[in-house]
């Protein structure tokens, strides 16, 4: 049966892709371009070096590395200026109901998330104790749809990948956690994370039972 679950960061802890979109669209401004809400889904799960590649792509810009260094600096210094004003309010319905609940079950949890900026968010919106483990940004070489975020997570948690459930709103995450043999639950639509083992809205709709049945169907 299940042992642990790990969670991703935004889109199912917590919505930081709004504070993203506003640092991606001031950049993509001050460079003479226009940066929309759609072209910033698709930055959902993706690394900042390479949803800057991307948006740098769509405004039609090329740039030195040393250039790139310093716009992705520039967007995160905006970005961490945003971060530091959430507050617990901005947890996403159910996600902290769902840490406590596991905790109290005896069920380890860990955070697998792309953000190298994860620990601060999740301190800002005072909910790291609920983690025994955080994997971020800063610890892994490959993205998802790579599974190392996830592999290191269960790995730190002393639990084998098949006993532990992934909780990811992104495809490319879905992807990363079925390649890691691990129980899927897409936060999203069901036509767009159709690998997962089941979709659903938000972690408001996940209780122990539901996780329960995800190993016996
Ligand atoms: P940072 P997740 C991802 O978080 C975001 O979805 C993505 O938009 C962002 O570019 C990436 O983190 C890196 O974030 O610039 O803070 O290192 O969904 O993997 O928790
Ligand atoms: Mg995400």
């Amino acid at each position: 049966g299940i042992a642990a679950c790990i969670f991703d960061l935004d889109g199912v802890i917590v919505d930081t892709a709004v504070y993203h979109f506003k640092a991606w669209k001031r950049l993509a401004n001050e460079l003479g371009f226009n940066f929309t809400a759609a072209q910033n889904e698709k930055l959902k799960g993706v690394s900042r070096v390479r949803s800057l590649e991307l948006i740098l792509e769509w405004g039609g810009i090329q740039k030195s590395a040393a250039e790139q260094q310093e716009l992705a600096t520039r967007k995160n210094e905006w970005y961490v200026d945003m971060v530091h004003h959430m507050t617990p309010e901005e947890i996403l319905p159910g996600a902290k109901e769902l840490l406590e609940s596991l905790r109290a079950a005896g069920i380890k949890t860990a955070l697998g998330s792309a953000s190298k900026n994860a620990r601060v968010i999740l301190e800002k919106v005072d909910i790291l104790s609920l983690f025994d483990v955080v994997v971020d940004g800063n610890m892994v070489a490959a993205s998802k749809p790579d599974p190392e975020v996830f592999l290191k997570g269960a790995e730190a948690l002393g639990v084998a990948p098949e006993r532990c459930v992934v909780f990811e709103d992104a495809i490319a995450g879905v992807e990363a956690g079925k390649a890691g043999g691990m129980k899927v639950v897409g936060i999203g639509e069901k036509d767009v994370l159709h690998e997962a083992d089941l979709v659903v809205s938000g972690l408001h709709e996940i209780d122990l039972q539901t996780l329960t049945n995800l190993y016996n169907s």
